[in-house]
């Protein structure tokens, strides 16, 4: 079981690799703006798992530097469970105003995106 979803994992990441979405470009400044903006999110991810993949092909098509997190390593994968409140992955942490949220849910993080970057 485990080698098999190894083997998957592997092709996800050299499909993603091959048919990478093209990364959006914006004049220094605002991307700058943008990057700004970003440094208070942080993605909790497996590299390979395709939930995650969907999440950072939609990152590069927004041009969004956003810092991922191996979830499956220390201290991240403790932080997710412990104050995201549960081991599942893609979760972006985003913090405002002092106030942390963890939003799960893969199409929920691309919305959320979508709605604030587009
Ligand atoms: N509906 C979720 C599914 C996410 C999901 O199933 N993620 C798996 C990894 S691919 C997970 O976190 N499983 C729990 C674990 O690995 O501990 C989404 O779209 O984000």
């Amino acid at each position: 079981m485990f080698i098999i979803r190894w083997i998957l994992g592997r092709i996800i990441l050299l499909l993603n690799f091959v048919f990478a979405p093209k990364k959006r470009h914006r004049p220094s400044a605002e991307q700058q703006q943008i990057d700004a903006q970003t440094q208070s999110l942080a993605l909790y991810q497996y590299p390979a798992c395709p939930f995650c993949v969907k999440v950072r092909r939609a990152m590069r098509r927004q041009g969004l530097n956003i810092q991922t997190r191996d979830a499956k390593q220390s201290p991240f994968k403790e932080e997710l469970q412990n104050l995201g409140g549960k081991q599942q992955v893609p979760c972006l942490r985003i913090e405002e105003a002092g106030k942390v949220q963890w939003l799960y849910e893969s199409k929920d993080i691309i919305q959320y995106l979508d709605q604030r970057f587009a």
